[in-house]
């Protein structure tokens, strides 16, 4: 499947005028720093070979013409109707995969001044949907970047994250964190981002797999999952009130040694959710240290601990998550942990090069004994965020 070729095509059979050009953002992978975005903490994502594209033409209808390979249905919405129809209460009154891309539109409108010229938008991409690798990110971050330099806004790559997580959190109604669309815009080959979800300094942080002979496996469980609903929702709440019980503007300003303090104040639950947030964090802050100072093969451990940790204090595990981390252990990863929001999605394992076969076996046949569906096992590297490609 060659995603470009196919938004390309999708472009010519939709638009009788050639197009401005093509942009691109990829999904991610978070390596480390699970569910403290949204509590200003510290995250390490890295952007995937996994793109989604967009191609893009003026058109002279004053109207905002969206279609993807998603679905064969064209979305058309006059630009002053974007206004009145985000922030959307409930669910969007177009395709759920169309609130993306005219989400982006509208908030883009919000944040600068944008011309009255209409714009055709043909997407496609390569990024699993559901798997926990943001394909929702990568729309965002292609569409951003396209319709920034067609409207020629000139926001920065920040500004465009900006953009991107307000277009989900209130067009798509997705109460998420920025994580996922500063690695969209961010990313870098063979890096990962180091963000601080507080002021938004990024570092970019070598992981050198190749050179250490290791890969980094995506076990897909297939399980789908959604973060408008249910219990990405429920965590946030929790996480608000733990930090609200004591006395802190957010959980990044509780630290290791507060814990003992809110054990005391908060109920076992909270308590619970709370200590994930803090460990987490210092788990983010090592393994940035132990990248910098040991490199990749010493990581291990820290992405084992995560995983414990999101399952047993952050319960946003599944059994098929534990399952693949557990499987791709035992075959010889050297770390492995479920990544994203949770309840479904992908696990990941750093695995040894020689040893990425039997991982992948290993996870498929604990599935098969399971009674789970087959998951989807493939390899990701490190790779560049979003850009103009032609
Ligand atoms: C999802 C969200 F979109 C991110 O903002 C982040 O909270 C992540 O879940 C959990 O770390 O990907």
């Amino acid at each position: 499947m060659d995603a470009a070729a196919d938004a390309l095509a999708l472009f010519r059979s939709l638009s009788p005028t050639p197009p401005e050009g093509a942009w691109s953002a990829p999904g991610r992978v978070n390596l480390i720093g699970e569910h403290t975005d949204y509590n200003d903490g510290f995250v390490l994502p890295f952007a995937i070979d996994r793109r989604t594209h967009a191609v893009v033409g003026r058109n002279s209808s004053g109207e905002v013409r969206v279609a993807s390979t998603f679905t064969d249905a064209q979305v058309v919405v006059p630009l002053d109707d974007l206004d009145a129809m985000f922030p959307s209460s409930g669910a969007p009154a177009v395709p759920a995969w169309a609130a993306y891309p005219l989400g982006v539109a509208w908030a883009l409108r919000q944040a600068a001044t944008a011309p009255s010229i209409g714009i055709d938008i043909a997407i496609a991409s390569d990024v699993p949907v559901g798997a926990g690798l943001s394909s929702s990110a990568a729309i965002e971050g292609a569409v951003a970047t396209a319709l920034n330099d067609v409207w020629d806004l000139g926001l920065d790559p920040v500004g465009l994250a900006r953009v991107g997580r307000r277009a989900e959190n209130e067009a798509v109604g997705a109460p998420t964190g920025i994580m996922d669309q500063m690695a969209a815009m961010l990313g870098r080959a063979d890096a990962a981002i180091f963000l601080d979800c507080r002021s938004l300094e990024a570092q970019v942080v070598d992981l050198g797999f190749a050179a250490a002979g290791l890969e980094l496996v995506v076990i897909d469980t297939r399980v789908q999952h959604a973060h408008s609903t249910g219990g990405y929702r429920d965590r946030r709440d929790a996480c608000e009130r733990g930090a609200a019980a004591l006395g802190v503007p957010a959980l990044r300003d509780v630290s290791m040694s507060d814990l003992d303090r809110a054990r005391g104040i908060l109920d076992d639950v909270t308590f619970r959710r709370v200590r994930h947030i803090v460990t987490e964090n210092q788990r983010v802050l090592d393994t940035v240290e132990t990248l910098r100072t040991q490199g990749p093969a010493a990581i291990g451990a820290l992405l084992d601990a995560s995983h414990a940790s999101m399952r047993d204090d952050f319960e946003i595990s599944v059994p098929e998550l534990d399952t693949a981390v557990e499987s791709a252990r035992a075959a010889g990863a050297i770390g492995a942990r479920m990544t994203g929001g949770g309840f479904g999605g992908a696990a990941i394992a750093l695995t040894p090069h020689a040893e990425v076969g039997t991982v992948r076996d290993a996870a498929t046949r604990a599935f098969a004994h399971a009674g789970f569906a087959a998951p989807r096992v493939f390899t990701v590297t490190p790779s560049d965020g979003a850009r103009r490609d032609g």
